[in-house]
């Protein structure tokens, strides 16, 4: 988190992390095609080769609170091919909070816990303590065959103690929702460590409904609590 008092600026990173191909640009895509128009950003793809993430994709969201601070929030991915580990320490650094995206295919289950002990040490080495950056888990491509069933995520989320959420984020499943509960892991912990409900005048709500009514949330979990704007209100007729 930065936050500068003179701009009156406050600037979050979440991080997308995993191993290759286990979509987590995908993720990234998913959210910028859910952008409402008037509030849609560029999703920057810094190097890519093939659709491999060679560097990292970028995609900031943001929002202006009742306190007057200008509120931005970075999701960044990482690339996930063994040999970019460099590029995913430099890319981690200073994390808020991570979705560890992760395939859930059976077949996949090496990668991934290959995955999990780099990104440990990769917040390590980057001085983020893994057991105060908020780390929550996407098993993505429920689709396929092979794929973990709810009944084994619901086994895993018991025995662990990151939230996990299953997804199929080519189609937009479980996308926003990861962002939801990723981003209220976020503000959770700046809270405790910084107090920034008090400090910046920014609750946990606020804060979500900052980047949430800037999405189309229609269909998802999420639908509910930020149901989608009339469409007058889009054109702002
Ligand atoms: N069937 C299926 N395919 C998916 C899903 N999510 C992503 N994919 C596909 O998986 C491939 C890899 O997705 P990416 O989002 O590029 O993966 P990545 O994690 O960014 O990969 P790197 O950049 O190499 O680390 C693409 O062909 C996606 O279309 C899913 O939920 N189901
Ligand atoms: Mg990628």
């Amino acid at each position: 988190m930065q936050i500068n008092h003179a701009r009156r600026e406050l600037t979050l990173k979440v991080v997308y992390y995993g191993p290759a191909l286990s979509g987590k640009t995908t993720n990234l895509r998913q959210i910028h095609a859910r952008s409402l128009p008037d509030s849609r950003t560029n999703l920057m793809q810094v190097e890519t080769k093939d659709d491999r993430t060679l560097f990292f994709d970028l995609l900031p969201v943001h929002f202006e609170s009742a306190s007057g601070f200008r509120v931005k929030v970075k999701m960044f991915t990482v690339p996930g091919q063994v040999i970019h580990r460099a590029t995913r320490r430099v890319v981690l650094q200073s994390a808020d909070a991570v979705a560890f995206i992760s395939d859930s295919r059976k077949e996949s289950i090496p990668e991934s816990n290959a995955s999990w002990k780099s990104l440990h040490e990769d917040m390590r080495a980057n001085r983020l303590d893994p057991e105060e950056i908020p780390i929550v888990i996407q098993f993505n491509k429920m689709d396929l065959p092979g794929a973990k069933t709810a009944e084994e995520l619901a086994e895993a989320a018991k025995r662990g103690q990151e939230p996990i959420l299953g997804a199929v984020a080519l189609h937009g499943q479980g996308v926003l929702e990861t962002l939801h509960v990723l981003l209220q892991q976020a503000h959770r912990q700046l809270e405790a460590r910084a107090g920034i409900n008090r400090l910046l005048g920014l609750s946990e709500e606020e804060f979500l409904g900052g980047v949430f009514k800037q999405l189309n949330c229609s269909g998802t979990g999420l639908a509910e609590l930020y149901p989608a704007p009339r469409a007058s209100e889009v054109s702002g007729a």
